[in-house]
């Protein structure tokens, strides 16, 4: 064991998911080891401690898992569970950390952000339940991060973590194992395996995309193996360490290919793409869109369906900039439904309280009880589920849903790279204005109210504040601003405005032409262009 000096580094802050740096800055002398010391001195673990170990399998993942395996080691870590070749997806690491009473875990991921040399890299660490570390657990670790003067490290050679098996590592077992076998099983526990392989055999035609990042072996077994697929469902299945130059974000501009598909003639009848790390999911039919605020409510809607679900549903948490439709849902069954901040780790204290059983985000995020983060094939299963017990097409379940819930028009715009002075500046300046709004009109509706989102956890009594300016109207629409906390270059500005149609005959607009007059009310109010430089969004969701 050697005990390494190391200076302090004070870019070490956790944002809404790990640390997410470029590679170059990963690869930094003493960067990454200085910060996953500062994880395990956070972690205070006990003396018999067992860590989950695993990452997306983009640039850099194999050099750092063999560091923090002697790292973990040096430090007294007892036993270490190891994916095969350093892969792991969130949600299986998550499950794993539960299922082997692992005391927590280290993820390597910059989820959708872009990989290889020049992309980004990043880490994060989940506590005992499987979930992302919380905001008292992250503040110990930056601060951690930021006066540490040595590291400790096993001197060892390279682990052959290719194959599964044990090995030894000073005084810790490293177990090396599958990746995919007991999340798989856990997902044939949720769903009723047979209704989907039936749906699959009936001339269902089904494509997922892999994007090159960490859901293809999943989806192969479950999809093609498990449930029938034909060989092909699952296309960019190959787990690359750049993601083929991708930008593994399932969204309608990263997952054009998959997009123009399911957009052509001959479409297949559910597409489905999910991101880097495999807790992001975007859920399509023919020619169709599922907006993923509506997929949360189309989902809980219809969770009696699901053996899992089937004795229902104890409640919703949604991210605040997530549209209301939940909300409709869950009144309609007469259970609690809770406004979060944006990021998986606030609905770990309610799901561990046992006051919610579904989650979702605007962010093509969803997941339930069954693990600690957002799952993005447990979600897709989820849909072939409902499509197996339905046998309706994904647009008609989505327009019964809004005939009967009334519509959440929805649009997320994503400034990128938004050169990061002039963004906070822009947020100071609608900040400014927001005491004086209610009772205004904008856009032809009556403000309500106007506020920094602040967020009392109903389990331990934290706050946190500082997570979004919104502005609610009279009719229920809102307009919500937010900075970015995942981004490693400049700043991403978030844009997302919501309104609400009960009437039938309006469901059918395009959702950019029914908030036209919000998003111009927003860029005005803003100052947007004048501030940014920027006329048009980087995405559109
Ligand atoms: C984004 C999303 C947020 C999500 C987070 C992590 O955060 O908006 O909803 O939880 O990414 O997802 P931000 O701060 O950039 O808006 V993942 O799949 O990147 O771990
Ligand atoms: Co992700």
């Amino acid at each position: 064991m050697r005990v390494v000096p190391t200076t302090p580094f004070l870019d070490q802050r956790p944002g809404t998911s790990g640390l997410r740096k470029r590679v170059g800055v990963f690869q930094q002398p003493h960067y990454l080891e200085n910060f996953v010391q500062a994880i395990l001195d956070a972690a205070a673990l006990p003396s018999d401690a067992t860590l989950v170990v695993g990452g997306d399998g983009r640039y850099h993942n194999r050099e750092a898992i063999q560091v923090i395996l002697q790292m973990a080691a040096a430090n007294g870590v007892r036993h270490a569970i190891v994916g095969q070749n350093g892969i792991l997806s969130t949600p299986a690491a998550s499950h794993l950390i539960r299922l082997r009473k692992a005391n927590g875990g280290i993820i390597l991921s910059a989820s959708h952000n872009p990989g290889g040399p020049d992309g980004d890299f990043g880490i994060k660490y989940n506590v005992a339940n499987g979930g992302p570390a919380p905001e008292n657990v992250t503040a110990v670790i930056a601060e951690r991060a930021a006066s540490l003067t040595e590291y400790r490290i096993e001197d060892s050679a390279d682990l052959p973590i290719g194959d599964v098996g044990t090995h030894q590592l000073g005084g810790m077992r490293v177990e090396v194992v599958d990746p995919v076998t007991d999340y798989a099983a856990l997902m044939e526990t949720l769903f009723d395996f047979g209704a989907i392989r039936q749906l699959l055999a009936s001339g269902f035609r089904m494509r997922f995309d892999a994007m090159h990042a960490v859901t293809g072996p999943y989806a192969r077994e479950i999809l093609e193996r498990r449930l029938g697929a034909p060989a092909g469902t699952v296309v960019r299945a190959e787990p690359l360490p750049d993601f083929g130059g991708g930008h593994p974000d399932p969204n309608l501009t990263y997952a054009h290919d998959l997009v123009e598909e399911m957009f052509g003639a001959n479409a297949p009848d559910f597409g489905a793409a999910s991101d880097g790390d495999g807790d992001r999911n975007m859920v399509l039919g023919a020619r169709f869109f599922v907006s993923p605020s509506d997929s949360l409510a189309i989902l809980a809607a219809n969770a009696t369906r699901v053996p899992g679900y089937a004795a229902g549903l104890a409640g919703i948490a949604r991210s605040m900039p997530t549209s209301g439709a939940a909300d409709r849902v869950a009144a309609a069954l007469g259970i609690a439904c809770f406004e979060t901040p944006t990021g998986w780790k606030f609905f770990g204290n309610l799901l561990d309280a046992g006051r919610v059983t579904l989650c979702g985000e605007e962010s093509f995020g969803t997941g339930s009880n069954h693990v600690r983060e957002k799952d993005g094939l447990w979600a897709v299963l989820f849909w072939l589920n409902i499509l197996a017990a339905r046998r309706e097409s994904v647009e008609l379940v989505v327009r019964e849903h809004w005939q009967r819930f009334g519509r959440n028009y929805y649009t997320r715009h994503d400034y990128e790279e938004v050169d990061a002075i002039a963004a906070r500046a822009l947020i100071e300046h609608v900040r400014e204005q927001q005491a004086a709004l209610p009772g205004t009109t904008l856009a032809g509706d009556i403000v309500q109210t106007a506020d920094d989102f602040s967020y009392l956890d109903p389990i331990d009594g934290s706050v946190s504040h500082h997570q979004g300016l919104r502005i609610v109207f009279a009719s229920g629409a809102r307009i919500i601003f937010r900075l970015s906390g995942t981004g490693t270059a400049g700043a991403t500005i978030r844009l997302y405005v919501e309104s609400y149609e009960p009437d039938p005959a309006r469901h059918d607009l395009d959702a950019q032409v029914a908030l036209a007059p919000y998003i111009e009310a927003a860029m005005a109010l803003s100052d947007f262009v004048a501030r940014t430089g920027r006329t048009s969004p980087t995405v559109i969701t």
